[in-house]
């Protein structure tokens, strides 16, 4: 039976915050054998282990922002949301961020700042940050807003605090509308969650500025939507080998080159693959892969994740896997009360 819509909650924040934790082990590794990506998730059901657990990176650090500001101020407000930032990168700011949105948290916590935008469009010239780091926290977003239309919006607000490249806030909304999709149970039909996403696409990209980033980048007119076509070709193929994978779909820290990968992770492992466990589900079908692609392993495993658990829900994650990583049961008490505030009447727009 399709998992209950609370369930599917929990499973995408507990999904991601696993992604993060779990990921974190090959971030940046060049070429990892899947043979090394399952001795390191069969730790994870290993009781001897002891109590050391895996810890989370600023993908989790951020996306719990997200969600409490989502959930304190019961709409998208942009002074709060960048407190929580600027607040939480202060108090921890060993979480491994990416070297240029430091310096946006930086001044993100002057109380002086007029404009919460402003430090994020300083970035690289002037042109802002292409980074995944609006992407790999907008999951909350698709928790927070019913519509496909805010989900957009607001999760494209939400990451220009500190990506103002349309790439970056661009990813961030792809990411947001697919983890909006999953949750509807879109990812029963494959084909047509790949084409909804598209749709989506070409109409962000359509847009001015979105035009002349891809020009001043020497991308593609519509960069995502051209990568999200090679999903749906790599998805038509028999075989596909991760070489493949990482050279047509990339598996970097730039958010082109990560969000369409994850959403390609998600929709590979929803069918047993080669090299995988028999008895892994589909969301740890979706890690084990998200990591043998190397590159951003948190970040890509951090997205599929949420991806994934929006689709499997919260009973086909192993307990062994939750109870390894830190900040599972706060994702999962940010999921329910993200749960109860969709289902408010006066939520709706
Ligand atoms: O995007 P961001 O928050 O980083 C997220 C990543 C995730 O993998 C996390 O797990 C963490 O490890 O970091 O941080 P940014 O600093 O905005 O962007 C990340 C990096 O992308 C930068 O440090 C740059 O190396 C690169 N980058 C750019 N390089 C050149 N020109 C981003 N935008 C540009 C650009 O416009
Ligand atoms: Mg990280
Ligand atoms: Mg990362």
């Amino acid at each position: 039976a399709a998992p209950a819509m609370l369930s599917r909650f929990r499973g995408a924040l507990v999904g991601s915050v696993l992604g993060d934790c779990i990921g974190g082990e090959f971030e940046g590794a060049v070429d990892v054998p899947l043979d090394r990506v399952l001795q390191h998730l069969s730790a994870l059901e290993d009781d001897t282990r002891g109590d050391a657990i895996l810890q989370y990176s600023d993908d989790t650090a951020m996306m719990r922002c997200v969600a409490n500001s989502l959930l304190t101020r019961m709409a998208f407000d942009e002074r709060d949301m960048a407190g929580r930032f600027a607040n939480e990168y202060s108090c921890a700011p060993g979480r491994g961020y990416g070297s240029g949105v430091i310096q946006v948290l930086r001044k993100l916590a002057s109380p002086h700042l007029k404009d919460v935008f402003q430090p994020a469009q300083a970035q690289f010239g002037g042109r802002g940050s292409f980074g995944n780091g609006g992407a790999m926290r907008a999951a909350p977003f698709a928790l927070a807003f019913k519509s496909r239309d805010d989900v957009c919006k607001y999760s494209r607000l939400g990451a220009m605090l500190t990506h103002s490249c349309s790439l970056g806030y661009n990813g961030a909304a792809l990411q947001a509308l697919a983890v909006h999709l999953s949750l509807q149970g879109a990812l029963a039909l494959p084909k047509e969650f790949i084409n909804k996403l598209i749709a989506e696409m070409e109409e962000l990209e359509k847009d001015e500025t979105a035009q002349l980033d891809a020009k001043a980048l020497y991308l593609s007119e519509y960069p995502y939507c051209t990568r999200l076509h090679r999903v749906k070709e790599l998805m038509d193929r028999n075989s596909v080998s991760i070489e493949e994978v990482i050279s047509e779909l990339g598996n970097s820290i730039a958010a082109l080159q990560s969000v369409p990968t994850a959403i390609f992770c998600v929709l590979h492992c929803l069918e047993p693959r080669d090299g995988l466990p028999e008895r892994f589900g589909g969301l740890e079908r979706t890690i084990a892969y998200s990591l043998a692609l190397g590159g951003d392993t948190d970040t890509i495993a951090c997205m599929a994740g949420a991806i994934a658990g929006a689709h499997y829900g919260i009973d086909s994650i192993p307990q062994s896997w939750q109870k390894s990583c830190e900040g599972v049961e706060e994702a999962d008490d940010l999921a329910s009360r993200l749960y109860d505030l969709y289902c408010l009447p006066q939520f709706e727009e």
